[in-house]
């Protein structure tokens, strides 16, 4: 395979046909809602576009995201790491190891210049200038200041690149920081969870490569396709929660009835987020599904939230002068898309505790 072939080219040479190559595109369409004919417009781009490289750095995290990545159903790995992008560097994925794996970063960075992507997982340690994690005796928030310098763009997923996630969690001992706070003159785009819903990944990642351009965002620059709606929005036990019924256990009888599970301590009314319509493993099911109430993993700091059992309008209401708080720091620090979320959480605290307060 030549790096100058069209990805069009590289898949009519493995006998992979035109209709199949629509097929993969109306597929990546559909799930992130674009208008009509676009599917077509994704073929065609996809088609003409040469592999792109990427280059993937995993700090501070589980390795969760490559796993959940690499348990994609729809599309495949392979058909998004071996057909679309050309994966030049990935700390769990690559064959080379040592001083050969940190050439193949430099080699892809010098011949795409301007044009390769940066996949980011895991927070970045700040603290006493980063030692607390480092790659090939290099910090990473070194690393990433040098990767990104000539990126296209920079993908930070999961929630601890996206927000700080676990890592950044009280006391935050490493000053561990999301991606966008290091990298602030290349786009970021963030798809955050804990692990991020892998055809969130691959979609994007298709859209990028076919388009050129970024996906529409939101202020907490997560693609809309994917996080414009809350968990709450398109949840199936929804009507329970409309008509009052909630289980109050795990295993009352409520629980047994599929009653909504916000009194267990559901996040999913606060949590922006696919879960509910794209689900995990193929579809199968997603956490609310199997009876656990959603943990909100993809919102900034869900680890401190107040506790994954305790009802939102309880959890949430502790933080008032941390709500408070968020608001002078958001806007000294230039931060107000995280306070934004915060706000819409307590919007809706305000909300819970006016309703709970009636029904009394
Ligand atoms: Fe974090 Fe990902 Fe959670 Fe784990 O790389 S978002 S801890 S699933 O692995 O970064």
């Amino acid at each position: 395979m030549q790096r100058s072939q069209t990805l069009g080219e590289i898949l009519d040479s493995r006998g992979v046909s035109r209709r199949a190559f629509l097929k993969y595109a109306s597929y990546v369409s559909a799930l992130m809602a674009l208008p009509a004919g676009s599917a077509a417009a994704m073929a065609e781009g996809l088609a003409a576009a040469r592999r792109q490289s990427v280059i993937w750095l995993s700090f501070q995290e589980c390795t969760g995201c490559t796993e959940s990545l690499t348990r994609s159903f729809s599309p495949t790995l392979e058909s998004l790491i071996f057909d679309f992008i050309s994966l030049d560097y990935h700390h769990t994925l690559q064959a080379a190891s040592g001083e050969a794996a940190e050439k193949a970063r430099e080699t892809a960075m010098a011949e795409n210049k301007g044009k390769y992507i940066v996949v980011v997982d895991g927070a970045v340690s700040t603290k006493d200038g980063g030692l607390y994690s480092t790659i090939a005796g290099v910090a990473n928030v070194d690393m990433l200041r040098a990767s990104v310098k000539d990126a296209l763009a920079v993908i930070a997923v999961g929630t601890c690149a996206a927000f700080g996630g676990i890592p950044k969690a009280r006391p935050n001992p490493t000053g561990a920081a999301p991606v966008d706070e290091i990298v602030t003159d290349k786009p970021v785009i963030n798809i955050p969870g804990c692990p991020p819903i892998p055809e969130a990944m691959a979609g994007v990642i298709s859209y990028l490569v076919s388009f050129g351009k970024l996906p529409e965002l939101d202020d907490l620059r997560r693609p809309k396709a994917f996080f414009g709606e809350t968990i709450h929005d398109r949840c199936y036990r929804r009507p329970f929660y409309e008509r009052g019924l909630f289980a109050d256990g795990f295993d009352d009888a409520g629980a047994r009835q599929g009653y909504c599970l916000y009194k267990v301590g559901c996040k999913g009314p606060v949590t922006y987020n696919s879960c509910a319509t794209l689900k995990w493993n193929g579809g199968v099911s997603f956490p609310i599904q199997s009876g656990h109430g959603c943990l909100g993993c993809s919102e900034p700091d869900f680890w401190d939230q107040g506790g994954f059992y305790r009802p939102l309008s309880t959890s949430l209401r502790d933080l008032g002068p941390a709500l408070a708080g968020a608001a002078v720091a958001g806007a000294a620090l230039g931060a107000g898309a995280a306070w934004a979320s915060r706000r819409h959480q307590a919007a809706y605290v305000k909300e819970q505790a006016a309703s709970e307060g009636g029904k009394k």
